[in-house]
């Protein structure tokens, strides 16, 4: 008989964060129910869930909402030992934590810009505080470039959290600032990762598309 999985996943297909954690699914295997939830339509679920109200969020069996990307993700990892996502040593995982926190505020900075242009009437808005959004994801994608260097993968010889977290990252700043912002060219070392992963399907299938 063919079940459907107990565990949900609150998404939004825009969503960076919520990629994470639909990339690190299928990076580990483990089977989740997807439902659409666009945070601010009327109909939203999610602040049922989650008293910030956003997404993404998972339930887990048991019926306890998770939010937000890092710790679903953590929780998704220890779900099974293959294709570990996140060092079990100490030091080691703090510094794949911080690779990752980068990723997440370029995030966090690209929403901004994009809240402040879409959501706020024009008469309100304000450039400068854009301007300084702006400025935080450019000096992060290049320390992001610069620390990836030569290498394949920021830790060790296989795809982790960090990885999965610049490009959610990246492709969520492709998805906003596509005519404005070339960061193909700006950081080539980023743009060659990227082009990398999406050879695989977990990346490949979880572009956002608005
Ligand atoms: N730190 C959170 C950020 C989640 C987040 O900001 N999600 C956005 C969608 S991309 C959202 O739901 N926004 C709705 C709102 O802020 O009301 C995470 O990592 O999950």
């Amino acid at each position: 008989m063919n079940q459907m999985p107990a565990e949900k996943l609150y998404f939004s297909t825009t969503s960076p964060y919520a990629r994470k954690v639909r990339i690190a699914a299928a990076e580990k295997g483990v089977p989740f129910e997807a439902v659409l939830d666009v945070p601010w339509n009327e109909d939203t679920r999610t602040i049922a869930l989650n008293p910030l109200g956003k997404v993404p969020v998972w339930v887990m069996a048991d019926g306890t909402a998770l939010f937000d990307s890092r710790v679903i993700v953590e929780y998704v990892d220890s779900r099974s030992e293959e294709n570990p996502l996140l060092p079990r040593a100490i030091k080691e995982r703090i510094i794949v934590r911080r690779w990752e926190a980068m990723a997440d505020g370029v995030m966090d900075a690209s929403l901004a810009i994009f809240s402040e242009r879409r959501k706020r009437p024009e008469e309100l808005q304000y450039p400068a505080w854009s301007e300084r959004q702006f400025g935080k994801i450019h000096r992060a994608l290049q320390a992001l470039n610069d620390e990836l260097g030569a290498r394949d993968f920021y830790h060790g010889d296989r795809l982790g959290v960090a990885e999965i977290g610049v490009a959610s990252a990246l492709g969520y700043v492709g998805l906003r600032f596509s005519d404005d912002f070339r960061w193909q060219d700006k950081y080539p070392k980023l743009a060659a990762l990227y082009e990398r992963l999406m050879q695989r399907e977990a990346f490949s299938t979880t572009v956002p598309v608005l």
